[in-house]
């Protein structure tokens, strides 16, 4: 708890322009959690290097991701919004509870699996250990509760599992988080195989959108979108590129997609297509603005990433110093 209010935890790699996916899947519904949680929101570059990143552009992404966190509607001063590279409670963390998790546990981690075989030539033990930092991450801050996706969910069992286990040896210093599972978390899928969730890494640009691709490119990739024969509009499993596509414009429009449904029936798809382009550009539109806005005021991004990482320093270093305190290190001299 701080100042009386649970505390929230999550974070996102800076590999990769953000797509649609990751906004209406993530950033759109962290904006108003603020009321009822004390919500930290890390760039996660400590987890970007276990795959080989250029150093300039990884300054830059995640320069950029933090400058997108505000200008999707985070406010800063309610939103902790920090690199994770600044708080080395971290790394710190990281070490002790790697010393608290079996090889045998994150053997069985499908992301590990899936990382390995896709980087065969760095199999490093960076992203072996990935999910002990993950742990550490949400450990740190006594998080209550952390807002991922499915694809996360087993890093989170790991995490629980990690603090209940260190808890059992040493009485009660972590919160066991759980995952929060937000109301509106819809699964946006790839444009060219809607079996496919969206994701920033797809080798084909014209699967996502990215949420700084302009007008002309949305509305030509939706164009593209692959759909069926079907040629109606309808949210039934058996088209689920169109039911993606109704997904999207519900989002967009605060629609139900019955509405949608009954807004297009008996219309073709390119019209459909249309609207849904559109809609996807004026929600994207200030939020572009914002964004080109806010990257200009170089100043205040820094005074953001300096408070923010002194405000999740103060909160990981109480954490660290008990951990300490509890494995047997000595104290430390003042
Ligand atoms: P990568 O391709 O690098 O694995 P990604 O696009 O899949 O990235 P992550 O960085 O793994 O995205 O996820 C960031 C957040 O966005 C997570 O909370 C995740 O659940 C959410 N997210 C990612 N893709 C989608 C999607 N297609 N639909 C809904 N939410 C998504
Ligand atoms: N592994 C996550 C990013 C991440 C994270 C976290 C999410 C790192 N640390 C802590 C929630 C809590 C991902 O790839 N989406």
């Amino acid at each position: 708890m701080i100042d009386g209010k649970k505390v929230l935890f999550s974070g996102m790699q800076a590999t990769g322009s953000l797509t649609l996916g990751n906004y209406m899947g993530a950033l759109k519904n962290w904006l108003t959690l603020c009321e009822e949680y004390e919500c930290f929101y890390s760039v996660v570059d400590l987890h970007s290097i276990t795959v080989r990143q250029e150093p300039a552009e990884l300054r830059k992404r995640a320069r950029n991701l933090l400058t997108l966190y505000i200008a999707a509607g985070l406010d800063p001063v309610k939103n902790c919004l920090y690199y994770q590279s600044h708080v080395s409670g971290h790394c710190e963390l990281s070490w002790i509870l790697n010393c608290f998790t079996y090889m045998g546990e994150l053997n069985r981690m499908t992301q590990f699996k899936d990382k390995a075989a896709k980087h065969a030539d760095n199999i490093n033990a960076g992203l072996f250990t990935y999910p002990v930092l993950m742990a550490a991450d949400i450990l740190l801050y006594q998080a209550d509760v952390v807002p991922v996706g499915k694809d996360q969910l087993q890093h989170l069992e790991i995490t629980r599992d990690i603090a209940q286990r260190f808890n059992a040896i040493y009485g009660d210093v972590f919160t066991v988080p759980e995952p929060y599972i937000g109301k509106t978390g819809a699964s946006i899928k790839s444009l060219q195989a809607p079996e496919k969730k969206m994701s920033k890494s797809d080798e084909n640009p014209n699967a996502s959108i990215y949420l700084m691709d302009d007008p002309d490119t949305i509305m030509r990739k939706f164009k593209r979108a692959v759909t069926d024969s079907e040629a109606q509009v309808r949210y039934r499993p058996e088209q689920p590129g169109i039911c993606n596509l109704i997904n999207i414009y519900s989002v967009c429009t605060g629609k139900s997609p019955e509405e949608v449904e009954k807004e297009f029936d008996g219309r073709g798809y390119g019209d459909f297509k249309t609207a849904v382009g559109e809609a996807v550009v004026s929600v994207l539109k200030p939020l572009q603005e914002r964004y080109a806005d806010l990257s200009r005021n170089k100043d205040y991004i820094d005074s953001v990433i300096k408070n923010n990482a002194e405000k999740a320093n103060h909160y990981a270093t109480k954490t660290l110093r008990k951990v300490q305190k509890k494995v047997g290190f000595p104290e430390r001299i003042r």
